[in-house]
């Protein structure tokens, strides 16, 4: 089998007015889909970051895989290490929550997104799922967590009809948002984003959702946004209210003290995202959970090796996830399915994003109970829809958008707005 044409379609979708460290979140989220096709008719699908420095990799990647064999993904890697070292990507700034920008991940990211593509392949020519090329489903219910976000009522400028979520900055607005994840997608456990408000406030909401939902475990992620001080502080005021504690202060060594400090699960997505940031947070047990992302983790692959690294050195895992469609659901679902050791239930964006944007036919996944059903259906089970495809690769082209700034963003609400991390 040879692969006869890779396609990569930069698409955008509306994103809700949602609040975080780095600032809010820009009216379009950008990704990339990836259709690579081989010469028995099958097509494999991906989904990865849109930003413009991942896109350019993947553009440049994209004709060098003609003729390769999609079986060989060690090719594969070798042709995007060789792409990424001739274009020497640099990190830009405002992008810290945007790990699709990140120069450091810039093989992981765009090995992982033909990596699935090239795994759908495979799977599709085998006429099995792909979870059975990662040695077989453990589970076929996958847990997401709801994941909650501040919010404002509408984008600045409103460049188009207001979400139907609304505000949500008190408690009673978060407890609110909580109640409709819940009821409309059965999720058993709540993530809330934080390091964007007062931290005592965001505490409050913490305490407001363990009252609204006694006995549901509960995460607060401040990325990295409390100074180590504060950390310790809303650490004693949240008491024991946490499943864990997600990256509330910068840094493996802050993490590394906090813990000493307070005994507390920690977890991460920012302190460990590759395996030398591993390797030094063993040595220093800064955390205790791993959340792992295929996206930039270098694909199922590599996060099936995460995992199993966790388990020897006694880590749980849980997965992070940014803004993002179906295909992405279920490589997520897909691989979590193949991971014994997953502790938690997984963060998805999934609900914040509209019904008349998804990019796979039929229209968005279900989320029952609060799980993703995987089935035996070949590859990852989805297909793409090319009308909704064009739709949002205009929207890109239209948007303007093309490196996520979340800084930048809020300084059109906030003139005055600066980087200062950690803020509190
Ligand atoms: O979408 O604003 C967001 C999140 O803050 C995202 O960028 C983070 O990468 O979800 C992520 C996290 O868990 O840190
Ligand atoms: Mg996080």
């Amino acid at each position: 089998m040879k692969v006869v044409r890779v396609t990569v379609t930069p698409i955008a979708f509306r994103d809700p007015p949602l609040l975080n460290a780095s600032g809010i979140h820009e009216p379009y989220a950008l990704r990339s889909i990836i259709e690579v096709e081989s010469d028995t008719g099958y097509i494999g699908l991906g989904e990865s970051y849109g930003d413009a420095p991942a896109l350019a990799i993947q553009q440049a990647v994209q004709q060098q895989l003609i003729g390769l064999d999609p079986f060989n993904l060690n090719q594969l890697r070798a042709i995007v290490q060789a792409t990424v070292a001739a274009h020497r990507p640099a990190s830009l700034a405002g992008a810290e929550l945007a790990p699709g920008s990140h120069a450091s991940k810039a093989v992981s990211n765009a090995y992982s997104a033909f990596e699935v593509a090239f795994l759908d392949l495979q799977a599709r020519s085998l006429n099995v799922p792909v979870v059975d090329l990662l040695g077989g489903a453990i589970r076929d219910r996958i847990p997401f967590s709801a994941y909650l976000f501040f919010k404002y009522a509408r984008h600045i400028d409103s460049p188009y009809e207001p979400d139907d979520w609304g505000e949500a900055i008190s408690e009673a607005q978060i407890v609110a948002q909580a109640r409709r994840m819940i009821e409309t997608y059965g999720f058993k456990s709540i993530k809330l984003k934080a390091g964007a408000l007062e931290p005592g406030h965001e505490v409050s909401c913490i305490k407001a959702l363990k009252k609204a939902f006694p006995g549901v475990p509960l995460r607060i992620d401040p990325n990295g946004n409390w100074s180590l001080e504060t950390a310790i502080h809303m650490a004693e005021l949240l008491a024991d209210d946490l499943q864990y504690y997600e990256d509330p202060t910068p840094g493996l060594e802050g993490m590394a003290e906090l813990h000493k400090r307070t005994g507390l699960p920690l977890a991460t997505n920012m302190v460990v995202t590759d395996f030398d940031e591993l390797r030094r947070s063993i040595r220093q047990n800064s955390v205790q959970i791993v959340l792992a992302d295929h996206h930039y983790w270098g694909g199922l692959r590599d996060t099936q090796v995460l995992a199993k690294m966790c388990e020897t050195f006694g880590l749980g895992v849980s997965m992070h996830s940014n803004s993002h469609l179906g295909i992405s659901l279920m490589a997520m679902a897909h691989v979590a399915a193949a991971v014994p050791n997953l502790d938690y239930a997984c963060d998805t964006h999934y609900p914040w994003q509209e019904p008349d944007e998804e990019v796979i036919k039929g229209g968005k996944l279900p989320i029952v109970d609060g799980c993703v059903q995987i089935t035996r259906a070949p590859g990852l089970g989805v297909e793409l829809d090319h009308d909704q495809l064009g739709k949002l690769h205009d929207q890109y082209l239209s948007c303007g958008i093309r490196q996520r700034d979340d800084v930048k963003q809020m300084q059109r609400y906030r003139p005055d707005w600066k980087v200062v991390k950690p803020r509190f």
